[in-house]
């Protein structure tokens, strides 16, 4: 069986402890850090996700494949976030109101922080107001929003307009993404970038700060 197999499946059993392992095994043996991402633990958390819309799995076992995925993800961080790039910024980065998923929202913080940003996390079910205040507090150029439920996205575009309201519209970027999130969304709502994946929302943060 494949590495990446074999750390699919146990993440899909809950096993955190051999996916740990599995993880550092590939590390060892040399494989692409990305890979072992994207192959074995997305690949895995995905198989997880069609079982879950299928009711083959519920909640508990979502939430034990979802530490597994943490725990395969906090072996890969230093790897994944070498860069060579540096750049100096403020992101504030939450998962919006009414919605509880974590884990995309976690990868992007840990790769905008490997290109060298502050990254202030406010964590999930985040109010809208609650965005603006953080930014205006820590004069972040960034606000990022991050909703996996198509009953939550709708918040973004209230972050966008407390941000008009509240007069620092023009000081501060703001970034969505997550599964249900497209760039036509992203334009819909007035908000500056949409990303697809993590790896290109620490891109589109850096370039944002470099520009600024
Ligand atoms: Co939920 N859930 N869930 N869930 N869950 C989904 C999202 C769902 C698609 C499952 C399904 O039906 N197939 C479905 C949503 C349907 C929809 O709205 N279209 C769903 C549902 C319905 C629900 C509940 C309503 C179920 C219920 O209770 N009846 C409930 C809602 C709770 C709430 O939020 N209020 C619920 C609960 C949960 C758990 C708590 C059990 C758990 C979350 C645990 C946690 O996060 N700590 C959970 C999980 C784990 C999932 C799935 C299986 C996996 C999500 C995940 O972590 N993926 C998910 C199915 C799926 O996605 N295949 C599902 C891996 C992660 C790395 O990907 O978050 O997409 P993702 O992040 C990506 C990109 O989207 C992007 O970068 C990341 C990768 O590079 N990205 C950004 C994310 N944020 C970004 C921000 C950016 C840029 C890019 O810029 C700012």
């Amino acid at each position: 069986m494949s590495i990446f197999k074999e750390i699919s499946q146990n993440l899909q059993q809950g096993r955190a402890k051999n996916v740990k392992e599995l993880v550092q095994k590939a590390l060892d043996e040399g494989v692409d850090p990305k890979e072992i991402l994207e192959n074995g633990l997305l690949y895995g958390m995905n198989i997880i996700g069609e079982k879950f819309k299928n009711n083959e799995v519920y909640v508990p076992e979502v939430l034990i494949a979802a530490r597994a995925m943490n725990t395969g993800v906090e072996v890969l961080k230093p790897y994944l976030v070498a860069s060579g790039v540096k750049a100096k910024g403020k992101v504030i980065i939450g998962t919006v109101r009414g919605d509880l998923h974590d884990i995309g929202k976690n990868l992007v913080k840990m790769m905008m922080e490997g290109k060298g940003l502050e990254v202030i996390d406010l964590g999930v079910d985040v109010p809208s107001e609650k965005f603006i205040s953080a930014a205006m507090e820590h004069n972040a150029q960034i606000i990022a929003c991050s909703a996996l439920l198509t009953t939550t996205m709708g918040e973004m575009e209230n972050v966008v307009k407390t941000a008009e309201k509240s007069g620092i519209r023009d000081k501060v970027k703001i970034m969505v993404g997550g599964a249900p999130v497209t760039d036509s969304f992203c334009k819909k709502i007035g908000a500056d970038c949409y990303s697809p994946d993590a790896a290109s929302a620490a891109e589109c943060a850096l370039n944002i700060c470099l520009a600024g």
